[in-house]
């Protein structure tokens, strides 16, 4: 069937609206129909060429919320008429990584999914019979897609699609790095370097659980008011901090975080994430992804002293099994998203989204179809 996608031919060109067509489901896999998605710094860095696992061309998107429309053989979980959450990462509930509980990282079809196509090792994209790859395994810029059926969250029919969409990504990474990875406990001194659609549900995440204080960092200072709307108690603009960062962190929470998030994607606002963590317990949680080549360094004594360096992905969730809890705790009041999505537009405008990401203009943007 024809579908609307907005394609990534190349990296670092804008996406490009394409009527894409694409096959019916096959054995265990699942047509479904996308009803909204937002648009991630995921997808800003795939797109911009930084990704080792970036594929071109591709109909990129992993933030996305739609319906069942067709279920391929075997498939016993979901039919149509289902409302669904794609998965970037799946949840088989037999491999290895499934069965052991320190990890959320499913591997069942890890090496596809980085490869950009379906298990089979086939897309089923393509324009005028030339293959377009998936992405993530989701491929949500697109009005219909094709995913594994361990990669769909079944989610109750209430939940407006233009919202949880979120979910897929952002609300998850951060709440789930706070409570899933970090498991921080009342009382902690939490410290969140940037601002953005991830750090601002880490900072929701840690008033959640009962935090002390929580700092927030960001270059950009029209960040803080929304961040203090969900729990930032202390700002900081490390461009008006005079000295070095870190020593200004270790002041200010009284000997360092308990906690510290690096939702940025850089390696120097990691390391200032490490050092500004408390000494003898301070953990830091790296959840920014940094471009191919580049690599994180401290001094060996930083860990000796008892801080410890980690890292979260999709917030350390369990999708098909957390991802309804937490459309259960937005339906219930229990989380706010609604705020966050702060530009919603039609899939021919979705380079737009792009644009108020990069300008710092936005927190979330979605695409409705
Ligand atoms: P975003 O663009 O919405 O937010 C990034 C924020 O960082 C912005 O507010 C920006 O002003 C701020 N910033 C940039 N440079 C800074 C600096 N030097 N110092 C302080 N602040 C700075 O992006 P996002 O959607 O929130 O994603 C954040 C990161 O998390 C990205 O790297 C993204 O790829 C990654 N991510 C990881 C996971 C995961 O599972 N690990 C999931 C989603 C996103
Ligand atoms: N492909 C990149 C890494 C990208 C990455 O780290 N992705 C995160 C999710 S970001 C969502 O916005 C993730 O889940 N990683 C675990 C995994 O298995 O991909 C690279 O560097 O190769
Ligand atoms: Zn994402
Ligand atoms: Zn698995």
């Amino acid at each position: 069937m024809d579908v609307r996608a907005a394609v990534a031919f190349k990296a670092g060109q804008p996406l490009s609206i394409e009527t894409v067509q694409v096959e019916g489901p096959r054995a265990f896999e699942v047509l479904v129909e996308i009803k909204a998605t937002g648009v991630c710094h995921t997808d800003a860095f795939t797109l911009s060429g930084d990704d080792p696992e970036g594929m071109f061309p591709a109909i990129l998107g992993h933030e996305g919320a739609g319906v069942v429309v067709e279920v391929g053989k075997g498939v016993t979980s979901l039919k149509p008429g289902d409302h669904v959450i794609p998965l970037y990462t799946p949840e088989c509930r037999e491999c290895e990584y499934c069965l052991n509980p320190k990890t959320n990282l499913c591997q069942k079809i890890r090496s596809t999914q980085g490869a950009g196509v379906m298990p089979d090792g086939s897309s089923r994209f393509s324009i005028g019979g030339e293959k377009i790859f998936h992405y993530m395994g989701t491929s949500t810029f697109a009005n219909y897609t094709v995913l594994p059926e361990i990669a769909l969250a079944k989610v109750r029919p209430d939940a407006p699609f233009d919202k949880i969409c979120y979910i897929g990504c952002g609300v998850t990474t951060g709440i789930g790095a706070v409570i899933n990875t970090a498991k921080v406990e009342p009382g902690s001194n939490v410290v969140v370097f940037g601002l953005g659609g991830i750090g601002l549900n880490v900072i929701q995440g840690a008033r959640l659980v009962g935090a002390n204080m929580i700092v927030g960092i960001d270059i950009n200072p029209e960040k803080k008011a929304m961040a203090e709307r969900y729990g930032m108690t202390h700002f900081v603009n490390p461009r008006e901090v005079e000295g070095d960062l870190v020593p200004y962190l270790v002041d200010l929470t009284k000997g360092g975080a308990d906690y510290s998030f690096e939702c940025i994607g850089r390696p120097d606002t990691m390391r200032q994430a490490l050092e500004c963590a408390h000494k003898g317990w301070g953990e830091s949680i790296i959840i920014g992804v940094a471009g191919a080549g580049q690599e994180i360094s401290t001094r060996p004594f930083q860990l000796v002293t008892g801080r410890s360096w980690r890292g979260s992905a999709f917030g350390g969730a369990r999708g098909r099994t957390d991802v309804p809890k937490i459309v259960d705790w937005y339906m219930d009041g229990k989380i706010e998203i609604d705020s966050m999505i702060t530009h919603t537009m039609q899939l021919d405008e979705i380079n737009t989204a792009f644009d108020l990401m990069h300008e710092g203009k936005s927190i979330r943007s979605v695409v409705t179809f």
